[in-house]
């Protein structure tokens, strides 16, 4: 079975099973797409990292239904701020987000889900989501949440070098940026998908139905 995506149809052996596949949802938490978080005190425009919402319930409903693996994650530090490196709360600091200072913050999974709490961008630094996805035997990856060029790109290229076939999912993905959303599909596609490939949720859902 495949997904209709680009440049090739997705997965590249067509090995597409509940028990091997993960829905994996980056960083859908109010620091990145909630009023009052940290790209909203940027003074970002919110509707382009809420943009993936609507879809993504669409989508997260699909694949439970269908028993695919569900994975969150979450892009954040203890509360001790010991795993918080100087640079990265200097910079937040810089541009009025300080990480560490007080917000708003929500939880979203089903019971059952596995949260990954990562302190960088990507999914697989410091954090055991690679024991994980190889102790369920997972191949493919779905690749959806924010933003699309900064940790959804980070996780994908992390899961890619280490032999994971990766789907990104357009309308299920935003950026703080519009060209850079563009831009981080666009890179995934060149050289026959040397990332993986791009697809949307509706081919997603086409293929679980
Ligand atoms: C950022 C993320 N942009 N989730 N985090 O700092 O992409």
């Amino acid at each position: 079975m495949h997904v209709k995506s680009r440049p090739y149809a997705w997965p590249w052996n067509g090995d597409l099973r509940p028990q091997n596949t993960a829905l994996v949802i980056i960083d859908m938490q109010t620091d990145f797409c909630g009023v009052g978080g940290y790209v909203d005190k940027m003074g970002y425009d919110l509707s382009l990292t809420r943009a993936p919402i609507e879809p993504l319930k669409k989508l997260l409903a699909a694949a439970r239904q269908a028993s695919w693996h569900v994975i969150h994650t979450r892009e954040g530090h203890r509360p001790d701020l010991s795993d918080l490196p100087a640079n990265k709360r200097w910079r937040s600091q810089q541009i009025g987000a300080g990480i560490g200072d007080p917000g708003p913050c929500g939880r979203t999974p089903a019971p059952g889900e596995p949260v990954i709490d990562k302190p960088g961008k990507g999914s697989f630094c410091a954090t055991d989501l690679e024991l994980m996805l190889r102790t369920r035997r997972i191949d493919n990856l779905v690749l959806t949440g924010i933003t699309t060029d900064v940790c959804v790109h980070t996780t994908m290229r992390e899961a890619n070098d280490r032999g994971f076939e990766c789907l990104v999912l357009e309308d299920c993905t935003g950026a703080t940026d519009k060209g850079n959303h563009l831009a981080a599909l666009k890179m995934v596609e060149m050289q026959g998908g040397v990332f993986g490939a791009v697809a949307n949720s509706a081919a997603v859902i086409e293929a679980l139905s």
